[in-house]
């Protein structure tokens, strides 16, 4: 398989919609492994990387001159990009096949196969691999894992689910060489998680097996991105780092005469093994980004969250106490939260110490029920798609049953003021009242979107609210099914649902 030329594209955000948080990453690792495991998979190939959110712009590249385009897009990427997939589409060679894969075509397959041949629904590596393969051969794509693609007769056909057993894959940091001056570099040290929140659609993506690599990799892998694009932070976007201590251990003293800082996602539990956290810390560990949700027990338990409420205050003091920054995404939108709820719920962020709270909106895609058998809980009626917003947690995307969606959006927008109030009078320590004060400065970035989204939301929900502000769901749905009717029967014809396997290796 000589001599192909492959370009491997990251759409980037809307300028409008920034992803203003202090995380906001400057690579999606997905697409770099993928690109990475590809290459070595074809050392002959031309692998090249078009980095959006660096500025970098498809038609800067030789379209016409590519074999395959692979395409890594979020929700919201996808619907900022319309034009960029359109002048791919133009642009790209008359034999050129394009992939897309990443969280969007996992979720929304029919919306990424309007500009793409192929869609990747899950891991990525491998089923890319099989792809080109079978496609160079002449050979047919029914075996290829975890595909999407319009079958001959013109329905949507889902390839079975694989979940892979170990994987040892490395990010090729040549990839990185065009890369400016970067304040994380994002890298994988495990997949899978074996809880199963209901939410969650990261389990879906990548399954809920835990999977490390060797702490030794790791290291190779880090020192080589260190050596290229000389940052000395990293993300690990694991879906949940300290799922095993022993691992967590080995990286500890692996990373011990490093000089690297790292941030981790991890649950609320790690709290109770100190010795745990501060022999990590030792190592550099000094953020974590956990998935704190709430501190209401109702909606803890809704999200069958498996924690204690009564324990959440408790055990964030503690990393306060050891200096540890705890990120976390509080969830607005269940109909449990009113204004009244998401006010006290903001102010607790300050009390229980949380250094950077980003407030979102509860978010699903619709049709994943219908599709893949998958649990949904806001139907498919209340959710705003198709637009830049899409699934960026900061905007809101559902129609509440109790509040328009313009006041849970200024609900969000609120809870920073409330939150930052209070954070200034609690936290003393300068190093942590600068970092808040960074933090109020990112937030404040977003803040023009935030209102644009008010105003787009306020035209939006007209219709569909009386005067007290409750939602006419009877009209909402109508206006739905006459919109997408259709497109759910299509689906309807290539559901999964009844297909046990394939529904369990979804999930699992
Ligand atoms: C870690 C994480 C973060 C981190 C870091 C993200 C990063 N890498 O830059 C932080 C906290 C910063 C973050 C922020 C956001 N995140 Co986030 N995040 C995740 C999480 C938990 C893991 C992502 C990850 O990197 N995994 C490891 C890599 C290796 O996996 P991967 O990216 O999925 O890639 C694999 C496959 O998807 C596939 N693949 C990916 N691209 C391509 C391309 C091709 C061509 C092919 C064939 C395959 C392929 O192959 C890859 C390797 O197997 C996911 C859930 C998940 N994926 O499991 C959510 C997730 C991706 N995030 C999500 C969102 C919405 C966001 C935000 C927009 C939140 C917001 N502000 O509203 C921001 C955007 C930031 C950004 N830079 O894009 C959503 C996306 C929903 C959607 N469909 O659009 C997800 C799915 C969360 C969820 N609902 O479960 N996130
Ligand atoms: S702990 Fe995190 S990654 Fe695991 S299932 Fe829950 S939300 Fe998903």
């Amino acid at each position: 398989m000589s001599g192909l030329d492959i370009l491997c594209v990251q759409l980037g955000f809307h300028e409008a919609y920034p992803d203003a948080s202090t995380l906001a990453t400057t690579y999606n690792d997905g697409i770099y492994y993928v690109a990475s495991f590809v290459q070595q998979e074809f050392p002959d190939a031309r692998v090249e990387m078009c980095q959006m959110f660096w500025g970098e712009k498809p038609e800067d590249f030789p379209l016409a001159d590519y074999d395959y385009i692979l395409i890594s897009a979020l929700a919201t990427h996808f619907w900022s990009n319309i034009e960029t997939l359109e002048l791919i589409q133009r642009r790209k060679g008359p034999g050129c096949v394009v992939i897309m894969g990443g969280p969007h075509a996992a979720f929304a397959p029919y919306e990424a196969l309007r500009y793409a041949d192929y869609a990747v629904t899950a891991e990525g590596e491998i089923p890319s691999v099989q792809l080109i393969r079978a496609l160079q051969e002449h050979k047919p794509v029914t075996d290829v894992d975890n595909l999407a693609y319009i079958g001959a007769d013109g329905t949507l056909t889902l390839n079975k689910v694989t979940r892979y057993g170990s994987f040892a894959n490395a990010i090729n940091p040549s990839l990185l060489a065009r890369a400016p001056k970067l304040h994380w570099a994002t890298v994988s040290m495990s997949r899978g998680c074996p809880f199963n929140c209901s939410f969650c659609y990261a389990i879906r993506l990548l399954g809920r097996r835990f999977r490390t690599k060797t702490a030794q990799d790791v290291r190779g892998e880090l020192d080589a991105i260190h050596r290229q694009t000389g940052c000395d932070r990293f993300y690990i976007t694991d879906l949940n780092f300290t799922t095993r201590k022993d691992y967590c251990r080995e990286i500890a003293e692996t990373f011990r005469d490093r000089d690297y800082k790292f941030i981790a996602m991890s649950r609320i539990n790690h709290a109770d093994d100190m010795d745990l956290v501060l022999d990590l810390k030792r190592s550099g560990f000094e953020e974590y980004c956990l998935g704190v949700e709430s501190e209401d027990p109702s909606v803890l338990q809704a999200f069958n969250k498996r924690v204690d409420a009564s324990e959440q205050t408790e055990r964030l003091l503690r990393f306060a106490e050891n200096d540890i920054a705890i990120h976390s995404a509080i969830i607005f939108g269940l109909d449990v939260q009113d204004r009244q709820a998401i006010e006290s719920t903001a102010y607790w962020c300050a009390e229980a110490r949380i250094m950077h709270p980003v407030f979102v909106c509860l978010a699903e895609y619709p049709f994943q029920d219908l599709l893949y058998g998958a649990r949904q809980d806001i139907e498919d009626h209340r959710i705003i798609m198709e637009v830049p917003t899409y699934q960026h947690y900061s905007f809101v995307g559902i129609f509440p049953r109790h509040m328009r969606p313009s006041e849970l959006q200024q609900g969000i927008l609120d809870s920073y003021g409330i939150f930052f109030k209070r954070a200034f009078e609690i936290e003393r320590r300068p190093q942590r009242r600068a970092r808040l004060k960074a933090y109020a400065r990112s937030v404040e970035r977003g803040r023009a979107g935030m209102e644009q989204h008010i105003r787009f939301l306020a035209e939006l929900e007209k219709p569909y609210y009386t005067a007290s502000g409750t939602l006419k769901e009877d009209l909402l749905k109508s206006d739905f099914d006459s919109r997408y009717g259709e497109l759910r029967s299509w689906l309807g014809r290539s559901s999964r649902r009844q297909d046990v396997e394939f529904v369990k290796a979804y999930s699992r």
